[in-house]
């Protein structure tokens, strides 16, 4: 760590997510700065480096993490880089907070956790920002405190206004449907068994060939019901909503309900949030100062881990075999 001791941080990757990293690590939390920033976008790189105080550009990835003056990484970088990189923090024991997917695929989700494990240390922490919004914490807790009973069910939403022209079907299993199946695992604290997708009429102004909406259907090992409607043509705006149904009652988060208002004529009503970033910004704050103050107590990882980017991962690609077949499909699971 750096004389003032401050966590010295690498970001690699500085399109959206990652530069809004970069601005969160600069200015809303404390304990961190970011010394090297680095994308395949050279000029980006430079533009956003240009914007702290002694922060320089490395140009290739790796060179940035095996920086001697680099305590962690941000990786924000498109997942297919994922795996090489992740090695490369194993190998430096460099601790990294890395945007989802952990990997792009199952196999080789499996290899990094297990590699980690072999390491006997926990470096990787994945960023399924949903466990640190506050809302989904006091329904943890909630459940927790055993105040719903045990639950049963659970019905979410996800809808986006618009997603990225390269979005196909698999991905909005892959990178939207994730959420819900790392949120399923973290409240229930339970494996899923098998999932299931169903295809309705698909809206006339998703691109051709692209299946949404889409209804998943999950299923835990104890037998919990997961309904979750995902549907990111919408035009409207971010809409996550998630119901839990215990034996003793339900609660319900997402309603997203700020300043209501009227007008005329007769119209009542307020905003939509329109995006991921502005819902989940403050989860993503805390997401990062717990992981910048983990990481300098020598804990490293305060969140997902590996192991939960790769369970995940595995739940995803039994989805994506679900898409095409509509059927039900287990879960693979392998040991550490
Ligand atoms: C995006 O990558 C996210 O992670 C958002 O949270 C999700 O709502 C969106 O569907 C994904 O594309």
């Amino acid at each position: 760590m750096s004389e003032s001791n401050d966590l010295r941080v690498a970001v690699l990757g500085v399109g959206a997510m990652g530069a809004d990293h970069v601005a969160r690590i600069t200015s809303r939390i404390s304990g961190a700065r970011v010394v090297v920033v680095n994308d395949y976008l050279t000029e980006k790189a430079d533009e956003v480096a240009a914007g702290i105080d002694d922060c320089r550009t490395v140009a290739d990835p790796l060179d940035a993490i095996a920086d001697a003056e680099v305590d962690a990484i941000v990786l924000a970088t498109p997942g297919t880089t994922h795996e090489k990189q992740l090695l490369a923090c194993l190998e430096h024991r460099k601790p990294v907070l890395c945007e989802k997917p952990l990997t792009t695929d199952v196999s080789t989700s499996l290899n990094i956790a297990r590699r980690e494990a072999e390491l006997g240390r926990a470096l990787i922490q994945v960023g399924f920002m949903r466990r640190f919004d506050e809302e989904y914490m006091q329904l943890k807790a909630l459940l927790d405190a055993g105040e719903l009973g045990r639950p049963l069910v659970m019905h979410c939403v996800h809808r986006n206004a618009a997603v990225p022209s390269y979005f196909d079907s698999t991905l909005i299993v892959k990178d939207s449907l994730v959420h819900e199946v790392d949120v399923t695992r973290f409240l229930f604290e339970e494996e899923i068994a098998s999932v299931q997708i169903i295809a309705p009429s698909s809206n006339p102004v998703a691109p051709q060939g692209v299946v949404d909406p889409q209804i998943a259907i999950l299923r835990t090992a104890s037998g919990k019901h997961v309904d979750v409607e995902l549907f990111v043509t919408t035009g409207v705006g971010y809409e996550v909503r998630t119901e839990l149904v215990g034996e003793r009652g339900s609660a319900m988060i997402g309603l997203d309900v700020g300043l209501v208002r009227t007008a005329t004529p007769g119209i009542r009503g307020g905003r939509i949030t329109p995006g991921f970033r502005e819902r989940f910004g403050r989860a993503y704050d805390i997401e990062i100062q717990r992981w910048v103050d983990a990481v300098r107590s020598g804990i490293n990882v305060d969140g997902p881990t590996a192991w939960d980017g790769y369970a995940a991962a595995a739940v995803c690609a039994a989805g994506v075999e679900s898409l095409e077949s509509g059927l039900p499909v287990d879960v693979q699971l392998a040991d550490l």
